[in-house]
């Protein structure tokens, strides 16, 4: 069978249990015949992975990397680099983190500590790696970076707080590595997902409030589910969106539209 991705390969982060919105997009880029590599941020996550890989007949390394630590990426770019043979087609970039107690009560009161971790690990980490892989997706002829971002970054949503600023910095930076990356033939583009139960959600004040305006208000009148924010990253992945860049595609049933 011929797939869309048939002879590319892609570099995963994120995953950290069945539930990651990461694991889904993994398990959709393989159906469609991408060789996959993940990177996670701890030896549990890897051994997590290794399981789920194991579960699904999946083969593919995993690398250990907190993408907050330049040398640590320049690393694993290595490390893809020697796995692909130098080439490598794109990369998802689902990462996130912000202080648990900065995400309930007021904005006002974020800590500049907090408001520094949450925009490292959540924004700059898609600048270094676009930075550290870019020789790689050059040595391809070009690629695709895809992001996930959250209707907070645009409006406020109850509790979201730094997460929103941060998510605001990270789709910005879409648009201004997309400009620098667009002469390479790279394009880099973000998916913002409605609420979906993962780890980064379940324990968030308000969470099932937010599911249930979603199941009221949104034109499909449901929430959406990972494999559906999976397929639209499968399409900015793959040559279908060749002409695509600096975008952000809502996967939300619609909820962002709504003035109501
Ligand atoms: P998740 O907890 O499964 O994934 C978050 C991942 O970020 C984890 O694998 C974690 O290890 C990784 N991470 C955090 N800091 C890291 C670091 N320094 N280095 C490397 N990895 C690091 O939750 P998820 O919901 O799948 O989140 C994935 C992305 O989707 C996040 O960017 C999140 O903001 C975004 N998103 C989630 C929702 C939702 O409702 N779940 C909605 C829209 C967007
Ligand atoms: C997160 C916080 C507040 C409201 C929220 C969310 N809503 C949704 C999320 C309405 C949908 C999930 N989301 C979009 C995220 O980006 C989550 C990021 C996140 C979650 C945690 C929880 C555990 C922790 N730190 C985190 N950092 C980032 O300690």
């Amino acid at each position: 069978m011929t797939g869309l991705m048939d002879g590319r390969n892609v570099l995963i982060t994120g995953v950290r249990n069945e539930w990651s919105i990461a694991w889904h997009c993994a398990l959709a880029l393989h159906r469609a015949g991408a060789g996959l590599a993940f990177s996670v941020l701890s030896e549990r996550e890897a051994s997590s992975v290794h399981k789920l890989l194991g579960a699904s007949s999946i083969e593919a390394p995993v690398f250990l990397c907190d993408a907050t630590d330049d040398a640590r990426v320049d690393a694993l770019a290595a490390q893809v680099r020697d796995t692909f043979q130098g080439r490598l087609d794109g990369i998802l970039h689902s990462i996130a983190f912000a202080r648990k107690e900065e995400l309930s009560g007021e904005y006002l009161t974020t800590s500049r500590d907090g408001f520094v971790l949450a925009h490292e690990s959540s924004v700059y980490t898609l600048v270094n790696l676009s930075r550290a892989t870019r020789p790689l997706l050059q040595a391809a002829g070009g690629g695709s970076i895809v992001t996930l971002t959250y209707l907070g970054a645009e409006r406020v949503v109850p509790n979201y707080n730094v997460m929103g600023v941060a998510k605001a910095a990270l789709e910005a930076s879409v648009r201004y590595l997309a400009s620098d990356l667009g002469k390479d033939n790279i394009r880099v583009n973000a998916v913002s997902a409605g609420p979906i139960k993962t780890l980064a959600a379940r324990a968030i004040a308000g969470f099932d409030t937010m599911i249930r305006q979603v199941e009221e208000r949104s034109p499909l009148r449901r929430a959406v589910g990972a494999d559906e924010v999976a397929d639209a990253v499968l399409f900015l992945l793959s040559p279908l969106a060749r002409g695509v860049t600096g975008e952000v595609l809502y996967v939300d049933g619609g909820y962002h539209i709504m003035g109501m």
